[in-house]
């Protein structure tokens, strides 16, 4: 027979069957090391799909409990107005002509706290906390370092995403026993001039240095489908392992692409990226940082459930939780409990994180201090 059929068809023949098992266990195994270059990161993206997901599951299981996800709840706690140009985000001051966004004051604590109860009630383990800020301001910090303490005192993980901090901000928030801060790189150091002019990329990293400093868990993702390249996804991941240590929490965003926003409207116009792409992403991210939860974050919203199975196939083991995002619709929770009955997936249990600085007295003088409690 001729044609490429003829090269897969399946035969009973022993010697074929060897062959075809020698063939697929190269493919696993050649690849599995500890670290990864830009080359091998991208021979992953090369792989064939069955291979990548195969490989990315397989080191899933060595990690982590395969049937078991954390989920967070997140809440916008100041909407809209934001000064940064961040050219996918329906929040951006510079594009609230078009978006339309109607801009909302912070939430006061209260609103925060019965939001923060729903979500442990439904079964979420982290509240995830956005505002649309280039940064904290002095005067945000008492609100913030308030809501932290509040929310942890319900048994609850929490994140923060505020925009940038610097060192004094990092360490009252890991004072207060902030369990982690999310901020993006979004993309590669290359694609990112088409993304934001605002805010840099080296910014952006020296955040997360803050962040890595203070103590504060890592979060940090990125956006794909956005228009750019398989090199920039590549680039996105090796940013990852040029890290010091990889970030603990690794949200994947699928870009929802909003009317208004620059790369929301070009998405809109030129089609989306396909999704075996965005679940590509996933498995190598998986594959390269092995320890890490990689969060199914934005975008999930449109997809299948078979399309959602097979990311967590790819090693995905987090997910939002809850009818909202920060501005755009989710997955209905009622379609994520079925979705999860049907997997035979389970949430896993909150783990916050003791607060690290304790309180010491000093014998001699009587005088009382901080000190940090290394993890
Ligand atoms: N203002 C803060 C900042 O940018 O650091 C925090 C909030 S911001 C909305 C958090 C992240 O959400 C962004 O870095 C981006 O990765 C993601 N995001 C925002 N809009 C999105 C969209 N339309 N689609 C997918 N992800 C989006
Ligand atoms: C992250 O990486 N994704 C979340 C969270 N971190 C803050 C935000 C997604 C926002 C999606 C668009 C919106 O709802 O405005
Ligand atoms: Fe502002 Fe964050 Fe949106 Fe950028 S992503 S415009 S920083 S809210």
């Amino acid at each position: 027979m001729a044609g490429l059929l003829s090269i897969s068809e399946p035969t009973a023949d022993s010697d074929s069957s060897t062959r075809l098992e020698a063939l697929n266990n190269t493919k696993v195994l050649n690849t599995i090391s500890g670290s990864y270059s830009r080359e091998q990161i991208a021979q992953l993206f090369d792989l064939p799909l069955m291979d990548l997901l195969l490989q990315a599951q397989t080191i899933h299981r060595q990690h982590f409990n395969a049937n078991e996800v954390q989920i967070s709840t997140l809440l916008s706690i100041k909407t809209g107005n934001c000064p940064e140009d961040c050219g996918y985000c329906s929040q951006s001051g510079h594009h609230r002509d078009k978006t339309q966004l109607q801009a909302e004051k912070r939430l006061d604590v209260d609103k925060v706290i019965a939001a923060a109860k729903r979500a442990k009630a439904s079964g979420s383990s982290r509240f995830c906390m956005g505002a649309a800020w280039k940064h904290p301001s002095r005067k945000d910090m008492p609100y913030v370092v308030e809501l932290v303490k509040e929310v942890k005192a319900l048994g609850l993980e929490t994140c923060m995403t505020l925009g940038m901090l610097d060192d004094e901000q990092a360490e009252q928030l890991a004072k207060a026993g902030l369990d982690y801060y999310n901020h993006n790189l979004d993309t590669s150091r290359r694609y990112y001039e088409q993304v934001v002019s605002t805010r840099s990329y080296d910014e952006r990293l020296d955040t997360l240095t803050r962040v890595r400093n203070s103590g504060i868990n890592v979060c940090s993702g990125n956006i794909v489908g956005m228009g750019e390249s398989r090199d920039d996804r590549i680039d996105w991941v090796h940013e990852l392992l040029k890290m010091p240590k990889a970030p603990e929490s690794i949200p994947v965003n699928l870009l929802v692409p909003i009317k208004g926003t620059p790369l929301g409207d070009k998405v809109l116009a030129e089609g989306q990226l396909p999704v075996l792409e965005w679940i590509r992403t996933i498995a190598v991210t998986r594959i390269c940082c092995p320890t890490s939860y990689v969060r199914l974050s934005a975008g999930r919203e449109s997809l299948s459930d078979a399309e959602q199975a097979l990311a967590f196939m790819a090693g995905a083991n987090s997910f939002f939780y809850g009818d909202k995002l920060l501005t755009t619709g989710n997955a209905s929770q009622s379609n994520d409990d079925r979705l999860m009955r049907e997997l035979g997936i389970t949430a896993q249990l909150a783990q916050p994180r003791a607060p690290q600085h304790l309180p010491v007295i000093d014998a001699m003088s009587g005088e009382q201090s901080q000190v940090l409690v290394a993890d």
